[in-house]
């Protein structure tokens, strides 16, 4: 039988351990980490990528050296040197500041060493651009920092954390503000669409937020969406002709562009992104002849 003592023990007990939680969080100081980051996670060949290396959750230690090391892959990379930046605030003493890329090592290093209050808050410490060359496509490809020593005044070295970001590069057109996706062919079916981003788990949904079968076309006015770096992305499709969404060009898409020439009605968004062929920013003649060619399988559209 189960006393009264007992009973109180199991409750403090269980008290004890739901609460054991919190107060290691708050008695420990706020932990420090080094983190790399990217303006953009997906992008094609041509592209600038900022990277950015920050100090976060700074608390009460200064940091009197920091150093740090990003391996490239400079088959998919290259290093704009005159990129390469410092954003520490240097105020006393003499620091010693070594940043750049050391030419056929592969890797941006950065190191900072001054033993008088060099650090007074967290916030971005170096940063650079990769632009992306080469020829690979559907590659995600990491951008880490390897080797991150990060030390009190007195040359102690600090525990922190780091984080690791991925970078998608593909051959299809990226806009990473406008969330678009384009320089897509007609009669391209979701399976063969998402066999192409196969580095990345892409799913096709439609307006209605209603998964596409493998079997139908991918059209614009569609969304990828796919995980990276923990984060949910959506992207629209713009399939370059197809003026109503069904990722084929016919007499369809054609009575469409007249429509909207003809001042009856007008193409928005995404849809008149699909029918501005020539991609000059405005629907015309010249993109209406374009869409008829290849209705009549006289020239066919070459999205670009
Ligand atoms: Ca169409
Ligand atoms: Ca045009």
């Amino acid at each position: 039988m189960r006393t009264k003592a007992g009973n109180v023990f199991v409750v403090v007990l269980i008290v004890s351990i739901l609460l054991f939680p919190l107060c290691e969080t708050n008695a420990g100081e706020e932990s420090l980490s080094v983190s790399v980051s990217l303006n953009k996670s997906l992008a094609s060949y041509g592209d600038l990528v900022d990277v950015t290396v920050s100090l976060l959750g700074y608390s009460s230690n200064n940091i009197g050296v920091i150093e740090a090391c990003i391996p490239i892959d400079t088959s998919l990379f290259s290093v704009v040197e005159d990129s390469i930046q410092n954003h520490l605030q240097t105020e006393e003493g003499t620091p010693i500041i070594t940043m750049g890329h050391r030419k056929g090592s592969s890797e941006v290093y950065y190191s900072y060493v001054d033993v008088v209050k060099l650090v007074e808050k967290g916030g971005e410490v170096f940063s650079f651009q990769l632009e992306v060359i080469g020829e690979d496509v559907d590659v995600l490809k990491e951008i880490y920092l390897s080797s991150v020593i990060l030390a009190d005044k007195d040359f102690n070295n600090l525990e922190f954390d780091m984080n690791t970001v991925s970078i998608y590069i593909t051959d299809y057109n990226i806009s990473v503000e406008d969330r678009l996706l384009s320089k897509i062919h007609k009669d391209t079916t979701v399976k063969d669409f998402t066999e192409s981003l196969s580095a990345l788990n892409v799913e096709i949904i439609d307006k209605n937020d209603k998964r596409v079968d493998e079997e139908e076309y991918v059209g614009t006015g569609m969304k990828a969406r796919f995980e990276l770096n923990g984060e949910i992305n959506e992207y629209l499709i713009c399939v370059t002709g197809d003026a109503n969404g069904d990722g084929e060009i016919n007499v369809t898409d054609l009575i469409a562009v007249r429509a909207h020439l003809l001042n009856k009605k007008k193409l928005e968004g995404i849809y008149f992104t699909a029918a501005d062929v020539n991609n000059n920013g405005e629907i015309n003649i010249t993109d209406y002849i374009a869409i008829n060619a290849d209705v009549l399988n006289k020239k066919y559209i070459v999205p670009n």
